[in-house]
């Protein structure tokens, strides 16, 4: 990271999240419920979403964008909450930007040591997340005597947006995404893609009791929680309302982000990027 812009970490601000959709809200919910003073400003990509099987060169420039749209905005902190865009862009961004920066694999890769009895570890992530190897790293660099299992499961992220992840069909999907797993002899699964944990149950179901499941995003709100303690940055009351934008259609976010996040009226906007 460059030296910290100090005029910007100002504990009135509001804390940016950025997605390559709507699935980054899995986050969100977590930082509302242990954030409540905090005012929040998201941005997801709608329109050019799924960001998982696209080349890493392009996510890392429709990051930026988004990052430029919320700097804007002025905010004193940005998760991405995306593992994707996570996986392609953090390193750049944290040594470009002057603001903290909090992705959402380290969390979750930490938590997945914490929680490891027998050292292995499994991650399902999209194809981006997993070709770049990020959780794997990430895990490596805590701990060398871990193994490490990457699967992509980009099925998963379909069966979420076609609003079946509830339907008798998405227990076979499940279970056959999972099926790399079958003897690796795991004891600890990381959701590695921000629509996983709405599958949640279905996983645990097929992996049985003795795997831990991690939910990467709900780390991370823990990691905003620490850092926002660090930089003593962390707001006293709510100053203003939450505002979420998104570069497709606001009606069609709001519907979901509303029963999702369980909340009875949002302000939603469209994002023009370019
Ligand atoms: N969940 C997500 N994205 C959608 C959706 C959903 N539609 C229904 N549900 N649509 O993400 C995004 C637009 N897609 C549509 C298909 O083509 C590509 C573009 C997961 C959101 C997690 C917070 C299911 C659904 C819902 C309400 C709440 C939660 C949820 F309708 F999963
Ligand atoms: N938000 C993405 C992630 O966490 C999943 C959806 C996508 O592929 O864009 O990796």
């Amino acid at each position: 990271m460059v030296e910290l812009d100090k005029s910007r970490l100002r504990a009135d601000l509001p804390i940016g999240f950025l997605d390559s959709g709507v699935g980054g809200l899995t986050v969100v919910k977590q930082a509302l419920r242990q954030l409540p003073n905090e005012t929040i400003r998201f941005i997801g990509d709608q329109a050019r979403l799924p960001y998982g099987p696209r080349p890493a060169s392009q996510v890392v420039h429709f990051t930026w964008q988004m990052v430029h749209f919320l700097e804007d905005q002025g905010i004193k902190m940005l998760v991405i909450a995306c593992n994707t865009a996570t996986a392609a862009a953090l390193p750049a961004l944290q040594k470009e930007m002057t603001i903290p920066v909090i992705g959402v694999i380290n969390p979750g890769s930490k938590a997945a040591i914490r929680a490891s009895k027998n050292g292995k570890i499994g991650v399902i992530a999209t194809e981006g997340t997993v070709k770049s190897g990020s959780y794997a790293r990430a895990i490596h660099t805590q701990k060398k005597s871990v193994q490490v299992q990457s699967v992509a499961c980009p099925k998963f992220v379909t069966l979420v947006e076609s609003n079946e992840y509830q339907a008798p069909i998405a227990k076979q999907i499940v279970a056959q995404g999972l099926q790399p797993f079958a003897n690796s002899g795991i004891d600890t699964l990381v959701m590695g893609c921000t629509h996983y944990p709405l599958l949640r149950p279905l996983i645990q179901n097929v992996m049985g009791s003795g795997v831990t499941l991690i939910d990467s995003g709900a780390e991370t709100v823990n990691g905003v929680a620490q850092l926002l303690d660090v930089y003593h940055m962390a707001a006293t009351r709510k100053v203003g309302e939450d505002h979420y934008f998104t570069t497709g259609s606001p009606t069609m976010f709001k519907t979901i982000a509303m029963q999702w996040l369980e909340l009875s009226g949002m302000n939603v906007d469209k994002a023009v990027i370019d």
